[in-house]
């Protein structure tokens, strides 16, 4: 089956084709589906095959998918959506164990559900509802239980009796994700979710609110037409189990689809539900949201906040208390009784799952506009097992000082980063929490996005968005790989990082200090656009503070400012000092760590300086780049650099300061002054080098527990 694609949103219009083999609604175990064969429900209302679309300056590429059986119909469900199949080379397969696989010839397979537990007992069966639904069954062929079904992964349709929001036992959570664009399938940013707390319908885009149904009221929404509303109904459930949205129509003939560009539609009425395509930020008209004014951070709000932030400290400290009480009863039960492992385990998981929600609800609850996040979820320890191949070496992406970060592939075929912090790794408890709870409230494109995390008795994983580049040391510090960042992309790069900056410092909701910024914590997407990640040691500050004096220094030595490694004292200064380090490494293309420089002992922010001194700055400039050097831009970013790395935090400039002076040509810029550590060492740096040879800090790795002095 071929389909165009220059009808308009080509890719959700079908044509049934006849079929070779007679037509089933089930698959059991050992059967497959081919894309000669198809299954069609009970009624033939709907139907499950393969289909091609053919997108434009690409290859043919095949999907899974559910539509209207024997109609031109729309299509209601992609199995593969981001993960399109070589036309004539996929099946789904219903094996022995119980997994449900889309295998591909020459390709990896895409497992749609892996069972933690290998069954025979199992019949995957298309609905006339349109549900595609996995069972196992007992020996009399009755249900004993739902495994998988295809209206717990909602696409980009809604259709009745599918839900939104969120299940609380299995942590999953159901929303609506508009394609990516007219032409292609794959996930956009524009997202259908249920906001329990409000009660409200909302399409968010990139976790933004841009629209909002408004309350229920006589069993209608506030900002949807009337007479759009008048053949649903709503059902609205909020129990121990889930809290969540379906609609049902009389005829049970519907389906709403969330467009690439935030529109809403019941595409079987053609009605308009909601246009989020027209909300713009200022504008409050059928239900858009403002959003450009950060509201946070206004001064009557500050009393608050600061009451907030301590209320959620306290529940931090609260919750680790609960959590080590919780892993110490769970030790004691599981030596006595070693046959109930597998129960308590997941008792003992349950609990600390609680605990994780709790703070993030205490967080939703004191700062005002934090919303619990319903798209960051709790994945089973079976899912991430099936999604990393069992830990496989192959999917291995690398390791930090807290542990390996393996590749996953979600069922939807979306890629994931796995970070599984060992038992004994640095990042404890406490980092685990901090991490989870603050990067779920952060969004933005030059911060990395969390997308849930899972605990498994005494292991703690957290899962990322992939970002394809790995991170800017891999490439920076590579004789080879270093040639691929040209000045163009080592700009883009140190803008980039200063627009995250600037979200974390000042306009997210929460007031962050990242304290370990540096090469290898920026990671690149596929385009080389770099995000900030590791918040395991990042603090939030309330917005009356503005520096903190701590015992216990966190940061890897050669980026950390001069008083935090002599006081402990960090700020958002600290941070920008850290940047200025980064980008006088992102010019030069050396280490901090790792600077030779003539008879010189190492220090890449003294030599920058006396070459700035000289009138010689373009010699700092990594030779790989020269030729695409844009000579004004890098003494620029030189200049700024050094004046990041001031000794007096006062001195170095704000992150807003920072953008200006990067973008604008004219905008005033000081004089740096002559650094402290211009040509001795860190306090407790052991730096080793040779004339003529590389030389290198021990302590180039991250450290903790420093005692200040
Ligand atoms: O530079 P790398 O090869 O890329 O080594 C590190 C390693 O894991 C340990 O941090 C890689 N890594 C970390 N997070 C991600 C992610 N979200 N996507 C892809 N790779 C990642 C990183």
């Amino acid at each position: 089956m071929k389909l165009s694609p220059f009808l308009i949103f080509a890719w959700l219009c079908l044509r049934t084709t006849t079929h070779a083999t007679t037509a089933r609604d089930s698959l059991r175990p050992g059967e497959m589906l081919n894309n000669s064969s198809i299954l069609t429900s009970a009624q033939k209302k709907f139907s499950l095959k393969f289909a091609t679309i053919e997108i434009p300056n690409t290859s043919l590429n095949t999907y899974l998918v559910i539509d209207r059986a024997n109609t031109t119909g729309n299509v209601d469900w992609i199995g593969n959506r981001n993960d399109p199949l070589a036309y004539n080379s996929c099946a789904l397969t219903l094996n022995h164990s119980g997994a449900l696989i889309i295998t591909r010839h020459n390709g990896d397979s895409i497992v749609l559900y892996s069972p933690a537990e290998a069954t025979n007992r199992t019949i995957a069966t298309l609905l006339d509802s349109g549900n595609f639904v996995l069972k196992e069954i007992d020996g009399n062929g009755s249900t004993k239980n739902v495994l998988w079904q295809s209206f717990d992964h909602p696409e980009f349709v809604l259709l009745p009796g599918m839900k939104l929001g969120v299940n609380k036992k299995s942590g999953m959570s159901w929303l609506v994700k508009a394609s990516i664009s007219r032409a292609k399938p794959a996930s956009g940013s524009f997202t259908l979710e249920w906001e329990p707390r409000e009660g409200q319908l909302v399409i968010k885009r990139q976790g933004q609110v841009y629209w909002a149904s408004g309350l229920l009221r006589n069993k209608r929404f506030e900002h949807i037409p009337e007479e759009v509303q008048l053949m649903y109904e709503y059902n609205i459930v909020s129990n121990e189990e889930e809290e969540s949205f379906s609609y049902t129509t009389p005829n049970g003939v519907s389906q709403w689809v969330l467009f690439h560009n935030g529109q809403l539609k019941d595409t079987t009425r053609g009605s308009e539900i909601a246009r989020a395509d027209t909300c713009y930020g200022y504008n409050t008209d059928g239900g858009c949201q403002r959003w450009e004014q950060p509201t946070c951070r206004k001064k009557s709000d500050q009393r608050d906040m600061k009451k907030s932030i301590r209320v959620h400290f306290a529940a931090a400290v609260a919750s680790l208390v609960i959590v080590i009480t919780s892993i110490g009863i769970f030790y004691i039960i599981l030596r006595r009784r070693k046959s109930a492992l597998k129960d308590n385990t997941t008792r003992t998981e349950n609990k600390m799952l609680k605990l994780v929600a709790l703070d993030r609800y205490a967080v939703s609850k004191h700062h005002c506009e934090v919303k619990k996040r319903s798209d960051s979820r709790v994945f089973s320890y079976a899912s991430i097992i099936a999604m990393t191949n069992r830990f496989s070496v192959e999917n291995k992406l690398g390791e930090g000082g807290f542990g390996l970060v393996y590749k996953g592939k979600l069922p939807t075929g979306e890629d994931v980063a796995i970070k599984r912090l060992s038992k004994g790794s640095r990042q404890g408890v406490i980092e685990f929490k901090n991490e989870l709870n603050l990067i779920s409230q952060l969004q933005h494109m030059n911060v990395i996005q969390i997308l849930g995390c899972c605990i498994h008795g005494e292991e703690r994983m957290l899962i990322y968005e992939y970002m394809a580049n790995k991170s800017l040391d891999f490439f920076l510090f590579d004789r080879t790989r270093k040639m691929l960042l040209d000045w163009k992309r080592r700009f883009n790069i140190i803008e980039g990082i200063a627009q995250g900056l600037l979200y974390l410092h000042k306009y997210s909701r929460l007031k962050v200090v990242h304290r370990d910024l540096k090469a290898s914590n920026i990671l690149l997407d596929e385009n080389m656009n770099p995000k900030i990640s590791d918040f395991g040691t990042a603090r939030i500050f309330s917005p009356q503070e503005s520096e903190i004096n701590t015992e216990r220094i966190v940061g890897t030595y050669g980026y950390m400012s001069p008083e935090y490694v002599t006081r402990g004292i960090f700020s958002i200064k600290s941070d920008v000092y850290s940047f200025g380090v980064l980008i006088l490494e992102i010019v030069s293309g050396g280490r901090t760590n790792s600077f030779y420089s003539g008879e010189r002992q190492c220090n890449l922010i003294g030599h920058a300086w006396e070459l700035w001194q000289q009138g010689k700055g373009l010699e700092l400039v990594d030779p790989t780049i020269r030729d695409s050097c844009i000579e004004d831009q890098a003494l620029r970013c030189i200049h700024v650099g050094l004046l990041c790395a001031e000794d007096n935090a006062v001195d170095r400039p704000t992150i807003s300061d920072i953008i200006n002076m990067l973008t604008s040509e004219y905008a005033p810029f000081p004089l740096p002054r002559r650094p402290a550590f211009y040509s001795r060492r860190m306090p407790n740096e052991e730096c080793r080098c040779t004339k003529g040879s590389e030389c290198y800090s021990v302590n180039g790795l991250s450290i903790s527990n420093v005692v200040a002095r």
